[in-house]
């Protein structure tokens, strides 16, 4: 390409710029002394420990320093996504030489001595990490587990029209499952309402040890699998730096330009075709201006640059040698004054004050969270004349309230529902009385709930609803996930990765809050009726409660009346993950508003009403945690107080399941004395659990009377089957529950042994029933709470 976007003068600036960049990459990964080489490179200025990954850095850094250019001639408003973001040096040295990193961390300064810490904190003990982690100033993504950065760049421009995330996505990367379906995020975007994403694959050629696909299928097939995702690909390709500076900035100007008009098109014009975004190709050596030969064997451009190319300075005298004249090859003289400041030339081609990439204040979204604006979730309430009313499915109610939560923040446009295909399948269709699904893809007459702009984001791809919602929360607003509970397993991973976003950034005061990311996973294990055993697994909350204490929460509102009050809690919370649990069929309701509203604060509580203890110590503690676990219980309890009516049985139910910690594990969790209080010190309790019941014993192991909790949960049992025979199959249900009391309280004597006896005729009677029927027993369908009754 020959065309003249820039001056000599100007590109000789930028390449130093770049050079400057360059070199500080390079001296964060080896340097722990003699910062501007002022003297003779010594063994002892280097690190004992090399670590850091410079291959993607050049790419990573020629790209920073053009994008400045664009943010400074079109006054873009730009993040900057590192999908790569083990290019850690790289960020961490844009934002140096931009001046934001100097701000944030004022010992950094610009200066000889804040060069020195720089190099030194980096992938050092006590520094920082060696990725785009939540230390450093405008990342909201650290890349480390790679695959999320085109689906966190969408979350980050919806609704944000002035906003474009500059995504830089790894050529292996894209390999990855969740990165190669979200080049469809495209069909989701509303160019009037919402920003742009710019993808700059960086096809440098390899991953760690591996060449990429994508680098080696031929032009045209790249070319087409581009285009057949909807985008319109520019190729960057080359190595020589001046032919390399010219092609970048006018693709750049290209690309901005086309941006702008598809946006003036759309918001100016009211074009409804769906536009074909550009994106940019830069296919660049890896470890690009590095060693070119390290011991006899190439290491530019290729898979060898990866990581650290010279590695060991210590027995290799030859490459300290190497490091010294890698290091010089970048005129350090001429980028830094004396001081060790960047030269102000170079220093003017940064973006001014909140333009930086480092400092705009998206990448810090708590700045710009403003608080949703709230219904209040009472108006919403089941009318519970007494426990047992009959319920229409809680998430069902729960629609109701979340309608207008997003009808209330439609002007703010900042709350968001997620989820991959299931809003109206989970019991949420009543979101579609005031808003739609968006969608920027064709549409057909029978569709339903598809528009141009919607509050509800549906894709069949949990990874990018995942990805998407973290996006949106990051650059502070609000949402929510909805899922079956089966399948948001797959996303444990990213969960895992926000957790650690939060744990970090929890620490860090600079990084304001942000708001929660809460699940709702409706659709759950125990009435999957239509689905069976591939639809059934409620581990996720297992694998949850391995993050941080401080981070997660997770609830099971045992009716709508406290699924209305959790969700509220959890969309005012700040910097959780909330894992709700609820479910949506027909079900009775237990506890009227004002009820609900004190136990869900309290977490966990003996339910008086279901209790006849009173007064003395019981003879065992029912336990109830889930919908179907707290049904299923007080249909046992009924049972008893039919059959044994002196046994004193106390009935607790959980909502907030980390109640059951420690409180020295979790914020959350009860005193000793008020868990003793609550299950007694050495009463048998039977605890029926929603989920895995290895997880109530994790939880409580610690407490006093943890040899007397005898769990019931699910263990793999299930099938397509009627709602009670899944509980019965995995002996979850009343008559279950009532025989292991008896087997744990001798008390109930004879009378026991004999009801024992009924029970497992019962049961046998079920199966019997069900499988002539279709359905349960007319006296489980039909069963209410009574009482003693
Ligand atoms: C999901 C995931 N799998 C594996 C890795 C380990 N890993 C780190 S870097 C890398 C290669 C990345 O290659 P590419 O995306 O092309 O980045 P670049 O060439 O720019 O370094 C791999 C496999 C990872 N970080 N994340
Ligand atoms: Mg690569």
């Amino acid at each position: 390409m020959k065309t003249h976007t820039l001056s000599p003068e100007l590109l000789h600036r930028m390449d130093a710029y770049w050079r400057a960049a360059n070199y500080l990459s390079v001296g964060q990964i080896y340097l722990y002394d003699n910062p501007l080489l002022k003297r003779p490179l010594a063994l002892a200025d280097v690190k004992h420990m090399l670590l850091g990954h410079w291959g993607t850095t050049p790419g990573q850094n020629f790209i920073y320093v053009h994008l400045n250019r664009v943010i400074k001639k079109y006054d873009l408003q730009m993040i900057y996504i590192s999908g790569p973001g083990h290019g850690g040096p790289a960020v961490v040295g844009n934002t140096y030489l931009e001046g934001t990193y100097s701000e944030v961390y004022p010992d950094i300064s610009q200066d000889e001595s804040g060069l020195r810490k720089l190099f030194l904190q980096f992938s050092f003990p006590g520094g920082i990490p060696s990725h785009a982690s939540p230390e450093c100033p405008g990342s909201i993504h650290e890349g480390g587990e790679l695959g999320y950065s085109l689906s966190h760049s969408f979350g980050a421009v919806f609704d944000n029209p002035d906003l474009i995330a500059a995504c830089v996505v790894g050529d292996g990367e894209a390999e990855t499952g969740p990165l190669a379906t979200a080049w469809h995020s495209n069909k989701f975007l509303n160019p009037v309402t919402d920003g742009a994403v710019l993808p700059i694959l960086h096809l440098n050629g390899y991953k760690i040890s591996n060449p990429t696909i994508l680098a080696r299928i031929t032009r045209e097939e790249l070319e087409q699998l581009l285009r057949g995702y909807g985008w319109t690909p520019y190729f960057v390709e080359g190595r020589e730096p001046g032919p390399m500076h010219e092609a970048m900035a006018a693709t750049l100007d290209t690309v901005v330009e086309e941006i702008r008009r598809i946006q003036q098109e759309a918001r100016v014009h009211g074009a409804a075709a769906r536009p074909r975004w550009p994106m940019i190709v830069l296919n660049s050596p890896k470890g690009w201006t590095g060693p070119k030969i390290v011991d006899g064997l190439q290491v530019e451009g290729t898979f060898r640059a990866h990581q650290v190319p010279l590695s060991d300075p210590a027995t290799h005298p030859e490459h300290l040698k190497l490091l010294e004249e890698w290091l010089k090859s970048y005129r350090p003289e001429e980028l830094f004054d004396e001081q060790g400041r960047l030269k102000p030339d170079l220093a003017e081609l940064a973006p001014r004050g909140d333009r930086r990439m480092g400092a705009n204040p998206h990448a810090n979204g708590g700045i710009l969270l403003r608080d949703l604006r709230m219904p209040d979730f009472r108006d919403y309430a089941i009318d519970v004349p007494s426990p047992g009313a009959p319920g229409m499915g809680d998430t069902h109610v729960l629609g109701g309230f979340l309608r207008d939560v997003a009808r209330l923040n439609d002007e703010q446009r900042n709350f968001r529902i997620f989820g991959p295909d299931e809003t109206l399948s989970n019991g949420l269709e009543a979101l579609f009385e005031v808003t739609a699904r968006q969608w920027d893809a064709a549409t057909m007459p029978n569709d339903e709930f598809l528009a141009p702009a919607g509050r509800v984001m549906e894709m069949l791809s949990e990874h990018q609803c995942e990805g998407w919602l973290e996006g949106y929360l990051l650059t502070g607003r609000h949402g929510l996930f909805n899922c079956y509970e089966a399948f948001i397993h797959i996303v444990d991973s990213m969960f895992n990765q926000h957790a650690k976003w939060l744990k970090v950034t929890s620490h860090l005061p600079w990084r304001r809050k942000i708001a929660s990311l809460n699940y709702l996973l409706a659709s759950h294990v125990w009435r999957q009726d239509h689905n069976g055993f591939t639809h059934q697994d409620p581990g996720f909350i297992d694998h949850v409660v391995n993050k941080k204490a401080e981070v997660v929460r997770v609830y099971l509102p045992p009716d709508a009346n406290c699924l209305l009050s959790v969700m509220d809690h959890c969309l005012r919370s700040r910097h959780y993950v909330n894992v709700v649990i609820a479910g949506k069929h027909p079900a009775p309701q237990w506890l009227t508003m004002e009820a609900a509203v004190a136990h869900c604060s309290e977490g966990i509580g003996i339910w008086q009403w279901a209790s006849n203890d009173q007064g003395v110590a019981p003879d065992v503690v029912m336990a109830c945690c889930g919908d179907v676990p707290t049904l299923e219980t007080l249909a046992a309890v009924s049972l008893m107080r039919v059959h044994l009516p002196d046994l004193k049985i106390r009935v607790v139910n959980v909502v907030d399941l980390m109640k059951l910690q420690p409180r020295t594990e979790h914020p959350h969790g009860l005193s000793d004395t008020d868990f003793d209080e609550l299950f007694t010190t050495d009463t048998p309790v039977i605890f029926a659990f929603h989920a895995y019941p290895w997880l109530i014993h994790r939880l409580t192991y610690r407490r006093t009377n943890h040899d007397n909790i005898h769990v019931r949960g699910y263990k793999e049992e299930g099938t397509i089957t009627t709602p009670f025979d899944m509980t019965v199959l995995n002996e979850l249900d009343r008559f279950h529950l009532v025989m292991d009391t008896i087997d744990r309280v001798p008390r109930t004597g004879d009378t026991g042994v004999y009801l024992k006896q009924q029970l497992q005729d019962k049961l046998i009677e079920h199966r019997h029933y069900i499988n002539t029927h279709g359905e349960d027993l007319p006296e489980i369908r039909n069963w209410k709470w009574g009482g003693s009754t």
